[in-house]
């Protein structure tokens, strides 16, 4: 084999990703479609640096429209300060990758050249090599959902989940919206679980999902409502996703912006995991404090499998000293990354630098056992990183 570092750039490249929790929409969907550089420039992390950096307040700053939001972000992140953070580096990632010179220039001159590219959703899948991505999908949005009345859109690639927050947010709303579709006199738990059944039909979705505070998470398993969703998951075969540790809106002018994170007590996660063994869960917790109990528990359920770096974890830093200590007690048996996306071209950026990362620590986990007389073959390769970008995500979902 050639240079190991080498070998890994081009295997790591050359692999298909499967993204298994994005925001994102197929292009045709045009009412909820992002794209282009204005979008990303309007990220909600993008927002908070602006809103915490500066001395733009929240109602002036929202009350511009999407074109004057990008701009001042522009101005204030890129121009005034030195755009350092990884937010900031996600959006010169993108332009430098297309090749846009973007230094002195404003956002109306960097908008036309990126606007010129004309870039698919499809370029952009192929660029960064996603073969397919799950989109979050709220059965209870009814704007949202009539995605799925409309046939002009790849549903190979881009994949479903059933997003369930409202259940818990506000019954009420959910158990009325699906009177009003099933027009049934059923009582309350069999409405909700016949309108989830119209939406998996609908939808073909590959797991459901749920993100949870701490008085979420430990009530989760004595909520009624739930422990009929659990049985019709287990019926389905389908995975529950936790996204755990969310505190939303502690900061409620900064709107979308404004959300932070909770304690959890990753007891309840376990607690979860041995009441409904035959059912299967994916996490991610959101703090730092929570991951190495985390990766412990990564170790006696299999029903559980841990899954990528969310939001506020989704640091360099924090990535490669948890994604070390994640190899070190669970080998290559989680799912280390998803992108988070919400505009189609943050695709690029999530992706190729959690690939910087995954390159070094590969090769520092390969060189120690090179060390100890263990034959590392490009074909071995291959199959690991096959496993840890795809293979052990759609694994655990089929
Ligand atoms: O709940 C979620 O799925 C979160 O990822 C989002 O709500 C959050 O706003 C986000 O974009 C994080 O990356
Ligand atoms: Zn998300």
């Amino acid at each position: 084999m050639k240079n190991l570092k080498e070998e890994l750039n081009i295997i790591i490249n050359n692999t298909e990703i499967f993204d298994i929790h994005t925001h994102l929409f197929p292009s045709n969907f045009k009412t909820h479609y992002l794209s282009g550089i204005g979008e990303v420039l309007n990220y909600h992390y993008l927002i908070a640096e602006l809103l915490t950096s500066t001395n733009t307040t929240p109602n002036a700053f929202y009350n511009l429209n999407n074109n004057d939001r990008a701009k001042l972000i522009w101005e204030e992140l890129f121009i005034k300060q030195t755009p350092v953070s990884e937010a900031c580096k996600g959006v010169l990632t993108i332009l430098s990758s297309f090749e846009i010179d973007y230094s002195s220039k404003s956002f109306d001159q960097i908008n036309t050249e990126y606007l010129e590219l004309n870039l698919s959703d499809q370029d952009i899948l192929n660029r960064s090599k996603i073969s397919n991505l799950v989109m979050t999908n709220n059965p209870f949005d009814l704007e949202e959902w009539k995605l799925f009345e409309k046939k002009d859109w790849n549903s190979d690639v881009y994949l479903a989940s059933l997003r369930l927050d409202d259940i818990l947010l506000d019954p009420n709303k959910c158990i009325q919206t699906a009177k009003n579709k099933i027009q049934d006199n059923l009582n309350e738990r069999d409405l909700i679980i016949k309108y989830l059944d119209t939406a998996y039909e609908q939808s073909n979705p590959v797991y459901a999902a749920i993100s949870l505070n701490k008085d979420q998470l430990s009530t989760l398993i004595e909520n009624k409502i739930f422990s009929y969703i659990f049985e019709w998951l287990k019926l389905k075969n389908l995975p529950l996703s936790l996204l755990l540790g969310v505190k939303r809106q502690v900061n409620k002018e900064f709107l979308l912006a404004g959300d932070g994170i909770d304690r959890v007590d990753l007891s309840y996660l376990s607690k979860l995991c041995n009441k409904y063994p035959k059912n299967k869960f994916l996490c991610s917790c959101l703090s730092l404090n929570d991951q190495h109990e985390l990766t412990v528990i990564g170790r006696k359920h299999s029903n559980m499998r841990i899954f990528g770096f969310w939001w506020f974890m989704n640091q360099p830093t924090l990535i490669e000293m948890i994604m070390n200590l994640r190899i070190e007690l669970l080998g290559f048996n989680f799912i280390p990354q998803h992108s988070d996306a919400r505009v189609t071209d943050q695709l690029i950026y999530k992706w190729s630098h959690f690939k910087v990362i995954l390159n070094k620590i590969l090769f520092s986990h390969y060189s120690e056992l090179v060390l100890r007389g263990f034959k590392i073959s490009e074909e071995k390769i291959i199959t690991d990183v096959n496993k840890l970008l795809s293979k052990n995500a759609l694994d655990f979902i089929s």
